[in-house]
């Protein structure tokens, strides 16, 4: 049966479409500096955002109306998988993720979640096989259950640790058996409220015992996902350990992790951390830690993580250019991690929603990839830094200069070469020049 009556395929009809079911600037197949637009943009569906969650906010009760309501327990569970294949395929979607409790009821025990777990799992993987659909990545839940109160790795209690312990044991099976590309921890609650309760050193220490757990689990069983983790800055806790990449690279690297990680970065989580998107994936890029995207946009009026759709050119345009200059994203894809307004309730708002973000990257892509083949910006730093090409600014990038040395140059050049404009607003109007050009 059809689960979205209204919708067909979705096609590619060129930026004058009128057609609200129509991609604008998503073409597939298009070529982008030697590779297939679909092959740049490895989009996933985000399994909570787009099946399970329906709009339930702190004020009120879920709006969505969805194809799937006469269902309950495992049957709605089953419908939403069928759902969810269908929605990929009409939307042109190859890849998507989830968290163990998107696709099933956790039951009364652990036992009982993972039977439920196997018995959704069938599904998806014979879903898998037919369609061609790949899993990018899937996540344990760790903080919806109230078990996870004080955290999950994080915790306090030893015995909830275990449970966590055991949720990832199973998620790393899963992904194993579905082939999944990544495995992402999400530190949902690994964090704090009060330090006037909380051990920081064993909190931290426990978190890298579990990764490194988890490593070696993986390792055991032969499962060659990429491990990522997801930095955010705070909520739910007041302050999250896995603060941005700068901190959370610096975690993997004190506790011997970071060859079996990169980064999973959300756009929303950096401008919760006073960062812009680009900014992370310059840290990550940088630091060989960039692996893959979580793809959203939060409303800089509110204070919170609204999981928007993307929808800002300017902004996609700054993150394609960071995963073009990286090479791509690997094993990583663009996962839409945003969901529909609470009052966007129509089951075809989840198409237009889409087609919206999709657009937003492929034009972001276009954008991104004319500023790099013309090298706008690379010839203006080249040209910015050129001091340290050449004579003492050489000796320094070559580590020949002491600061003895560096003194006497120094002092034999009183006038140091004139500095020159940094030319922002102009660069800034190249960057206009290059999106509505
Ligand atoms: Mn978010």
């Amino acid at each position: 049966m059809a689960y979205y009556e209204n919708v067909g395929k979705v096609a590619y009809e060129g930026s004058q479409s009128q057609n609200p079911f129509a991609f604008k600037f998503y073409n597939a197949d298009e070529v982008v500096m030697g590779k297939k637009m679909s092959e740049h943009l490895k989009f996933a569906m985000a399994y909570w955002h787009t099946l399970t969650a329906e709009g339930s906010d702190p004020f009120g009760a879920t709006t969505a109306v969805r194809p799937w309501h006469s269902y309950s327990g495992i049957d709605l569970a089953k419908a939403r998988v069928e759902a969810g294949f269908e929605f990929m395929d009409k939307m042109g979607l190859e890849y998507f993720c989830f968290h163990d409790i998107d696709i099933t009821p956790e039951g009364s025990s652990l036992k009982e979640f993972f039977a439920n777990i196997d018995t959704i799992v069938d599904l998806i993987e014979s879903n898998m096989k037919s369609s061609g659909k790949k899993l990018l990545w899937n996540t344990a839940n760790m903080f919806t259950n109230p078990r996870f109160v004080h955290g999950a790795a994080s915790t306090c209690n030893a015995d909830v640790y275990a449970h966590a312990a055991a949720q990832i044991k199973k998620g790393l099976e899963v992904g194993k058996r579905l082939g999944g590309e990544n495995y992402v921890f999400w530190g949902g609650r690994e964090g704090y409220m009060s330090l006037l309760n909380t051990d920081m050193k064993l909190e931290q220490d426990n978190i890298a015992r579990m990764f490194h757990m988890a490593v070696d689990y993986a390792k055991e069983i032969g499962f060659d996902a990429q491990f990522l983790i997801e930095p955010k800055p705070k909520e739910p806790t007041k302050h999250q350990y896995d603060f941005d990449a700068a901190t959370t690279i610096s975690f993997l690297q004190k506790y011997d992790l970071a060859k079996h990680f990169k980064l999973n970065l959300e756009a929303n989580h950096a401008t919760l951390a006073g960062h812009t998107f680009e900014h992370e994936l310059r840290v990550a890029r940088i630091n060989g830690m960039l692996g893959s995207l979580d793809a959203n946009q939060g409303d800089m009026l509110l204070g919170w993580d609204t999981d928007e759709f993307p929808v800002n050119v300017y902004d996609a345009t700054l993150t394609l250019y960071e995963v073009l200059q990286n090479d791509g994203l690997g094993k990583g894809g663009i996962n839409f991690d945003a969901k529909v307004r609470r009052d966007s309730f129509e089951a075809d708002d989840l198409f237009l929603a889409h087609i919206a973000g999709m657009d937003t990257y492929a034009k972001g892509l276009k954008v991104a990839a004319k500023l790099i083949e013309d090298r706008a910006f690379e010839k203006v730093i080249e040209e910015r830094y050129s001091s340290f090409s050449e004579g003492i600014g050489a000796d320094v990038v070559a580590g020949k200069t002491t600061l003895a040395s560096l003194a006497e140059y120094a002092m034999n050049n009183e006038t140091p070469r004139a500095n020159k404009s940094g030319r922002q607003e102009h660069l800034q109007s190249i960057l206009n020049q290059y999106i509505y050009g």
